[in-house]
C-alpha cells in the first residue's frame, strides 16, 4: 500500500511484525548509506558518503543560478556562483549523519526511509560565511529566524512545498554555518547540493539545506513543514514535541574479518584482533569510547586517535584478544553530557537514535 497522508496526518508506525514494505525499499534504493569498511577514510570518498533527498535531485545550470539573500535585510543581495566565489573562501571538515540513522531498528518501526547505522560521512566543505554574508545584506532589528529553501519540490504527508528548514538568527550567524560550493575541493556533486547548499556543522543533516535558492530573514518565528511537523522528537501522534537539532554521541567500528553475503554476519580468525572505528558527537566533543563483546553486559575503554576537527569524526581502536566463539561487538561514545544508550529512544519518526552498534561475529 502506498503511504499519501492527508496534510497533518501523523507519520505512519509500522505493525510489530510488519516487514519493510517496497514503499520504504524504493526510498532505500534511492538513499544510500555509507558502507561501514568506508569509516577507515578520514574524508569519505564522494561516492561513498551517504545520500538523502527527500524529493528529486532538481536538474540546475550553474550558469543561471542565483542565491536571493532578502526578507528583513537592509540590502537584499542577488549572487551568483562568480560572486560566491569571490568571496572569502573557508573550509570546515564536518561529519554529517540523517537525523533517521537507526530508525529501522526500532520496534516499532516508524515508516520512513529505513536507515541502520551508516546515513553518515564526513566531508570538507568550502564556501563562503554565512555571517559575513547576513552582515552584508544587513540584518533589520527584531529579525528572528533564517529560512533557507532550496530548489527541490514535493509533497510530503499531503503537505505540497519546496524543502525549506529554518535556523534561529543566533544559530544561523554562529557556528560557522557556510554556504558551501565545494567538497573536498571540488564542484558540489548533483546529489549532495550543486551548485550550493548550507553547511550547519553539528547538526543532523536536515539542517544542511542542498539545492540552496533562497535565504529569507525573518521577523516572525518560521512555521514550515520541516521545523514544526517534521524533525521533531514526539512520543505519541499528539504531541508537538522538541525539534530536533544537533548530533547525539555515535560510536562506528568497521566489522572486523570479512562479511556473510546474506547475513553480513563477520568471520575472525582467533588471536588478536585490531579493531578500529569512528566516534562523533554535534552536542559536546566525545571524552570516550568503550567497546563490549558480549552485546553490551561488559565495556572497555578504546583508544581515542586525535581530534582533527571539532565538527568531524575522529578515530579510536582497541586489541581485542578474540577466542573462539559467538560474540556481539557494541561500541558506544561519551561526551561530556553521557554516553549512548545501549536500548533505543523510541520516538514516532524515529529521529535521534543513537543506541550502540552491534556486530554479530563468529570467530573460529
Ligand atoms: N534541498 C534539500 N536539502 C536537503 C535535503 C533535501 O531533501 N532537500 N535532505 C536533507 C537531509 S534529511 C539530509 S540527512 C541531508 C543529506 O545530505 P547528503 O545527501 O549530502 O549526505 O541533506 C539535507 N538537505
Ligand atoms: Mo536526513
Amino acid at each position: 500500500m502506498t503511504d499519501v497522508l492527508r496534510p497533518g496526518e501523523a507519520a505512519r508506525v509500522a505493525g510489530i511484525d510488519e516487514a519493510v514494505s517496497l514503499d520504504e525499499l524504493r526510498l532505500a534504493a534511492r538513499n544510500h548509506g555509507m558502507p561501514l569498511e568506508a569509516l577507515r577514510y578520514d574524508l569519505t570518498p564522494p561516492g561513498l558518503h551517504y545520500l538523502l533527498v527527500h524529493y528529486d535531485i532538481p536538474f540546475l545550470d550553474p550558469a543561471s543560478w542565483r542565491l536571493e539573500i532578502g526578507g528583513h535585510v537592509a540590502t537584499p543581495l542577488s549572487l551568483d556562483l562568480a560572486a560566491l566565489r569571490s568571496g572569502p573562501a573557508v573550509t570546515h571538515r564536518v561529519t554529517l549523519e540523517c537525523a533517521g540513522n537507526g530508525r529501522a531498528k526500532l520496534l516499532p518501526r516508524p515508516v520512513s526511509q529505513p536507515w541502520l547505522d551508516e546515513a553518515v560521512g564526513t566531508a570538507e566543505w568550502t564556501g563562503v560565511s554565512l555571517a559575513s554574508l547576513l552582515e552584508e545584506a544587513g540584518v533589520l532589528d527584531g529579525a528572528v529566524d533564517v529560512a533557507f529553501t532550496g530548489h527541490d519540490h514535493g509533497t510530503e504527508r499531503g503537505v505540497e512545498q519546496d524543502y525549506c528548514r529554518a535556523l534561529s538568527l543566533s544559530d544561523a550567524v554562529s557556528g560557522d554555518v557556510l554556504v558551501a560550493y565545494e567538497m573536498n575541493g571540488a564542484p558540489l556533486p548533483p546529489q549532495h547540493g550543486a551548485p550550493v547548499r548550507l553547511i550547519v556543522p553539528g547538526w543532523y543533516g536536515m539542517a544542511h539545506v542542498k539545492w540552496l535558492r533562497s535565504v529569507e530573514v525573518l521577523a516572525e518565528p518560521f512555521a514550515g513543514f520541516q521545523n514544526e511537523v517534521a524533525y521533531r522528537l514526539r512520543a505519541d501522534a499528539d504531541d508537538p514535541g522538541t525539534p530536533v537539532s544537533r548530533i547525539q554521541p555515535r560510536a562506528l567500528v568497521v566489522p572486523p574479518g570479512f562479511p556473510d553475503f546474506m547475513t553480513r554476519r563477520r568471520i575472525v580468525d582467533a588471536g588478536p584482533v585490531e579493531l578500529f572505528g569512528r566516534t562523533w558527537s554535534g552536542r559536546a566533543p566525545v571524552t570516550g569510547v568503550e567497546l563490549s563483546v558480549d552485546g553490551g553486559l561488559t565495556w572497555t575503554q578504546a583508544s581515542l586517535g586525535p581530534a582533527a576537527s571539532r565538527y568531524a569524526w575522529r578515530s579510536w581502536s582497541f586489541t581485542w584478544d578474540a577466542l573462539p566463539g559467538e560474540y556481539v561487538l557494541c561500541a558506544r561514545a561519551t561526551d561530556e553530557r553521557g554516553p549512548q544508550p545501549v536500548e533505543a529512544p523510541w520516538n514516532m519518526q524515529g529521529m535521534a537514535n543513537n543506541m550502540a552498534q552491534s556486530v554479530p561475529v563468529t570467530v573460529r
